[in-house]
């Protein structure tokens, strides 16, 4: 989030009306006006970024917004847009977004950007022609650009794609992507917008509230990896994005709804591992490419997991399962500081959107225990990867998750040539193990986690126990000796 990740760079001038003017300015949680942040700023802290071993950047919508304060407050966001064919000047101006692109790719790092092509935001009007005419800078301008207004119906698949978002306070205008003007003006835009800025990826806003035909032309003329944003926990809606070549890949909230209820549901619901296998066991018959979705345990909409009450070994355990299963993960600005915000009822927005720059939300610790977590996660992922064809027969982006023994405590799955045991039990020592035989593994293998080595059993098995002091509630990610020894990660390997 391109307001929030942080501070104002000192390499830019900042602009004035309503922003702090410098990095120090308070801006706590839950404030909806801006705080300043541009691309020049996301530059200043791409070390930050890169530390953690992640190849690729997500920013939040950057063309131009509504810039006048809204009954839910300015548009630090970026999706309140006007003109999708301008750039917001609250962001930088051209040359930043191309000095961030550039930068990204002297680092070998890829640039995704959000995409809002649904609805546009406007100073709300009886009538579509009012609002067009209250609003000069709406880049629609004509009343049949638009989808006649009317409250949405989530439970109606037709509601939702022509219906209006929003609400009588703020509604979110829905554009006629049926209008051959609208279709080609997109297309030629994102186009020219791709080529000229060297984006490498787009992260759809609200696919499942356009026609889902529109996106297969749209992203064809894009011509990048297109990651869709269906929101919602029915699984074939969202499977019907790839297996009907709408595009690429959208963000795995089915899976996301099973993390959240193995790892760190809210309190009133006991944790349950069988369910995030019996969801993702569903999700992978129902995609055709489950590898190219995008994984997450938290986004801009939803609560903080850090702010869930969740033991922190069972956060970490939510994050092994993140990185070591299938998709590609992506991970909120703030959560590698384990901040909070958000309510237990599900709602993140506004309170899971604070300044990183503030004392509360962490400062850019590097030492923090979730930040070094990703590091380690993302150290073992890029060597998997690396040398994924030179294992005969298992390869780690291509196998998908193979789920081998779970309660509704414990899991032990295989991903090609890793074995991960998992448990949501919590920090206190209790007496429970889970073992998996057949392993195919002989002599010792490593927890590549915490380097220690264990010895294969009779029947080539394997077992985990979470009895021992200190050994409460912890993850595991078993390699092969030899494998652990070429990732250069333990010194004692
Ligand atoms: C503002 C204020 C809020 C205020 C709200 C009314 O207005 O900030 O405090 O409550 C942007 C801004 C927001 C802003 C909104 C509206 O615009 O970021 O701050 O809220 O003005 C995307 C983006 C999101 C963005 C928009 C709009 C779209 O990620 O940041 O919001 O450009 C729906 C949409 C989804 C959208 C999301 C916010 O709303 O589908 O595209 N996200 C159900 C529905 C979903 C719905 C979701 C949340 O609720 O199925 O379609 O998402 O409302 C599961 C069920 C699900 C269910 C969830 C909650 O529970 O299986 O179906 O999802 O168990
Ligand atoms: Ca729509």
């Amino acid at each position: 989030m391109t307001d929030r990740f942080a501070p104002p760079s000192s390499t830019a001038p900042a602009l004035t009306s309503g922003i702090p003017e410098d990095g120090t300015a308070p801006c706590p949680a839950g404030t909806q006006n801006w705080c300043g942040g541009t691309y020049r700023s996301i530059v200043d802290k791409l070390d930050y970024i890169q530390g953690m071993g992640f190849d690729a950047i997500w920013i939040s919508a950057f063309v131009e917004n509504i810039d006048t304060m809204t009954a839910y407050g300015a548009a630090y966001h970026g999706y309140w847009v006007e003109d999708t064919t301008q750039l917001n000047p609250r962001f930088g101006d051209k040359a930043d977004l191309l000095a961030l692109s550039a930068e990204l790719h002297k680092r070998g790092m890829f640039l995704m950007v959000d995409i809002v092509v649904n609805h546009v935001v406007a100073n709300p009007a009886p009538t579509v022609q009012e609002m067009i005419d209250l609003n000069p800078d709406l880049l629609w301008r004509k009343v049949e650009q638009y989808h006649p207004r009317c409250p949405m119906d989530y439970g109606n698949t037709t509601s939702v794609e022509v219906c209006w978002m929003g609400d009588d306070k703020l509604p979110l205008a829905d554009v006629n992507t049926e209008n051959v003007e609208v279709i080609q003006t997109l297309q030629t835009w994102i186009h020219d917008f791709v080529t000229e800025f060297g984006v490498d990826g787009l992260r759809i806003d609200a696919a499942k509230h356009v026609r889902p035909e529109y996106w297969q032309p749209f992203c064809a003329s894009a011509g990048v990896f297109c990651i869709g944003e269906v929101y919602g926990s029915d699984i074939a809606e969202a499977a019907s994005f790839q297996s009907l070549n709408y595009m690429d890949s959208v963000l795995n909230f089915p899976t996301y709804y099973g993390a959240a209820a193995a790892f760190f549901n809210r309190p009133d619901a006991p944790l349950n591992m069988s369910n995030l296998v019996d969801i993702h066991s569903q999700v992978q018959k129902a995609f055709p490419d489950v590898g190219l979705l995008g994984s997450f345990l938290g986004n801009h909409d939803l609560p903080r997991y850090h702010g869930l009450q969740v033991d922190p070994r069972t956060a970490w355990n939510a994050l092994v399962w993140q990185f070591m299963s299938d998709g590609i993960p992506t991970v909120f600005y703030g959560d590698e500081q384990e901040i909070g915000g958000g309510d237990l009822q599900g709602r993140g927005d506004p309170y899971n959107r604070p300044a990183l720059w503030t004392s509360e939300s962490g400062n850019y610790d590097v030492t923090k225990g979730t930040y070094v977590n990703i590091q380690r996660l993302n150290q073992v992922r890029k060597f998997l990867i690396a040398t994924d064809g030179q294992r005969d027969g298992k390869t780690f982006l291509h196998n998908n998750v193979d789920f081998l023994e779970w309660n509704d405590n414990d899991l032990a799955f295989r991903k090609g040539p890793v074995l991960v045991f998992l448990t949501n039990r919590g920090s206190p020592s209790v007496q429970a193990s889970i073992g998996v035989s057949s392993t195919g593994w002989k002599g010792s293998v490593v927890n590549i986690l915490e380097c220690n080595v264990y010895n294969i059993g009779s029947n080539s098995s394997i077992m985990v126990s979470w009895s021992a002091a200190g050994a409460g509630g912890k993850p595991y990610v078993f390699m092969s000796y030899d494998d652990a020894a070429a990732t250069g990660i333990c010194p004692n390997v």
